[in-house]
């Protein structure tokens, strides 16, 4: 016991007295406390906090960052790999041979308020944020949801086509929200990027009148079956919008049958929904959906279905996916986190997958302060990072194989909604200082989308005793290994990675902290 607990001691030291702290180059955050937990980072047209783009020491030799309740925001040292275990310690073994899923990335949400936020900044601001996001010396977000027309996180209510009985599309225009804000943000990010983003399109609501009731919002479905005219102007209606994108030079990676479906089967659901069973989704996406894109210009687009709550899986893929006329046109199957406290993932995600292996899982939507019990924006929660962190394991080791957040920034009362279903983000902006503040949710996120580039595999991890730490390992496409571990607890832990090719890693998981190490192996 004194041995060991000296013994403990004496390698904290030398851990310490190992770390290189790398300040040079790094801009630090400008701390600010709003009396919550932690604290949000304050950047502004000139100055914002970064870590700049990250490279890996040599073999040998590891690097750490670390987030934490205590203030710590992605704060970056590096190690020795040692030959010898330290002893005694939790240790962490890298299972290199159990492969499982590749990451496809990380992003967040280009909703009508997330452009109206950003574009109340200044110039020199809005740029600031979006590099944050999408530049190398940003979080390397690749993924970015658009919703298709108005959602709640718009300020009216509108489609594409909202001229009855246009059967044809005819009238089918992109609205201003489109072209004056939402595709010049993109065409931005887009340039800021260093490689393509990957766009994803959702759409809340058809037009009413190819609805049963007749509105945007409500309980309501399309008029008719699968095969009608309703079901395939509808399907038409998201190759015109691909069409549109496209000559803003934005093409999309995938698309959804549609966000939340269930949504839309609950009487008086307050905002935008399309109410789809999932056998009406199938034939949909058989008869009308899968065939329109095949002939259309854009035919590679991937189609996700579900776009809902884990609860509804295995389920929906069971019907969806058990068709070959349906499932030959689809790729994956996109989840949102709402209910996932109370889903768990084995059972949705892990029997969907073993069900499925052919298709992927995607994250699609997640944001905290929906629960009406903590409702809307809480400036500087690391109570929030933790839950994105959680999540985001908890779905990384069942397969999914990326995490899109919801809006990219909000307002400090965490809208514009017009139906005031107020939430979080990770960037909240304040126009009338002209400041954003980088929420800890914000480096939840960082730590997993500026660490996990595409093609990155995650690999086996076994723990040498019981422990409350989560953690998630990754070879990337250059063989570098990164492991991101979260301590939701209250007290600082002792643990020591192995990963037999390269040797022992000592480190320690403070308390409610969210650590990423990497390092090469060849
Ligand atoms: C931006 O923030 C930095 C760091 O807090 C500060 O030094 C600078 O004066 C600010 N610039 C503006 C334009 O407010
Ligand atoms: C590592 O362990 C081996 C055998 O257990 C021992 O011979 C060697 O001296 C140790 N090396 C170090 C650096 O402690
Ligand atoms: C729809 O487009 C047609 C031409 O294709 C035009 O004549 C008509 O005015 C438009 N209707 C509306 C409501 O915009
Ligand atoms: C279109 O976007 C791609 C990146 O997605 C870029 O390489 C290309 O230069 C852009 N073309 C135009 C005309 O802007
Ligand atoms: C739904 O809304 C209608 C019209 O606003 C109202 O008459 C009805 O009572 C509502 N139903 C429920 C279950 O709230
Ligand atoms: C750092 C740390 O781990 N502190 C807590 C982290 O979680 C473990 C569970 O393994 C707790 O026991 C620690 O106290």
């Amino acid at each position: 016991m004194v041995l060991s607990s000296l013994s403990s001691v004496l390698w904290a030291l030398v851990f310490v007295a190992a770390q290189v702290i790398l300040s040079a180059g790094y801009n630090k955050c400008v701390a600010r406390n709003f009396g919550h937990d932690s604290v949000v980072c304050e950047c502004n047209s000139t100055y914002c906090d970064s870590i700049g783009p990250v490279s890996l020491p040599p073999l040998g030799q590891f690097s750490s960052y670390l987030s934490s309740i205590a203030g710590s925001r992605l704060e970056a040292s590096q190690g020795e790999v040692r030959a010898n275990s330290s002893g005694g310690r939790l240790r962490l073994t890298i299972v290199p041979y159990q492969k499982y899923q590749k990451i496809r990335g990380f992003g967040g949400a280009m909703t009508d308020a997330a452009a109206i936020n950003i574009l109340f900044l200044s110039a020199g601001a809005q740029d600031q944020l979006l590099r944050q996001y999408f530049s190398s010396e940003g979080i390397g977000y690749s993924v970015v949801r658009v919703p298709m027309a108005s959602c709640d996180f718009s300020t009216r209510l509108y489609t594409y086509a909202d001229t009855p009985g246009d059967y044809d599309l005819h009238n089918f225009t992109l609205a201003p929200e489109d072209i004056n804000m939402k595709i010049p943000l993109l065409q931005r990010a887009q340039a800021l990027s260093p490689r393509p983003l990957s766009l994803l399109a959702s759409a809340w609501s058809a037009p009413a009148w190819l609805k049963t009731n007749g509105a945007l919002t409500g309980k309501g479905s399309l008029k008719g079956q699968p095969g009608g005219k309703e079901h395939k102007t509808w399907a038409q209606y998201y190759v015109r919008f691909l069409e549109e994108y496209a000559k803003y030079n934005l093409t999309f990676w995938a698309l959804t049958t549609g966000n939340e479906p269930s949504a839309g089967m609950m009487t008086n659901y307050s905002f935008q929904a399309l109410g789809f069973t999932p056998e009406e989704q199938r034939d949909w996406v058989s008869l009308d959906l899968g065939p329109a894109l095949h002939a259309s210009s854009y035919p590679h687009t991937h189609v996700l279905i579900l776009d809902d709550s884990r609860i509804l899986l295995p389920h929906w893929a069971k019907v969806v996916l058990s068709d070959v006329h349906a499932g030959r046109y689809i790729h994956g199957v996109a989840v949102h986190w709402y209910l996932d406290s109370v889903v768990p993932p084995g059972i949705s995600l892990g029997t969907t997958h073993d069900l499925y292996p052919e298709y992927y899982l995607f994250g699609t939507e997640a944001c905290a302060g929906w629960n009406p019990l903590h409702k809307g924006v809480m400036l500087g929660s690391w109570d929030r990072a933790e839950q994105y962190a959680h999540d985001i394991i908890e779905d990384l080791n069942h397969y999914v194989v990326g995490w899109t957040d919801w809006n990219l920034a909000l307002d400090p009362n965490g809208g514009p909604n017009w139906v005031k279903n107020f939430v979080d983000s990770p960037v909240i902006v304040d126009a009338t200082r002209d400041v954003f503040y980088k929420q800890p949710s914000f480096y939840s996120m960082a730590h997993f989308s500026k660490f996990l580039w595409e093609g990155s595999q995650r690999v086996g991890v076994s723990a040498s005793g019981e422990t409350h730490l989560e953690f998630s390992a990754f070879i990337r496409p250059d063989g570098s290994l990164v492991l991101i571990i979260l301590n939701r607890s209250s007290s600082d832990i002792l643990f020591e990675v192995w990963d037999p090719a390269v040797g022992y890693i000592p480190s320690t998981a403070p308390a409610h902290s969210l650590l990423t190490l990497a390092w090469k192996r060849q």
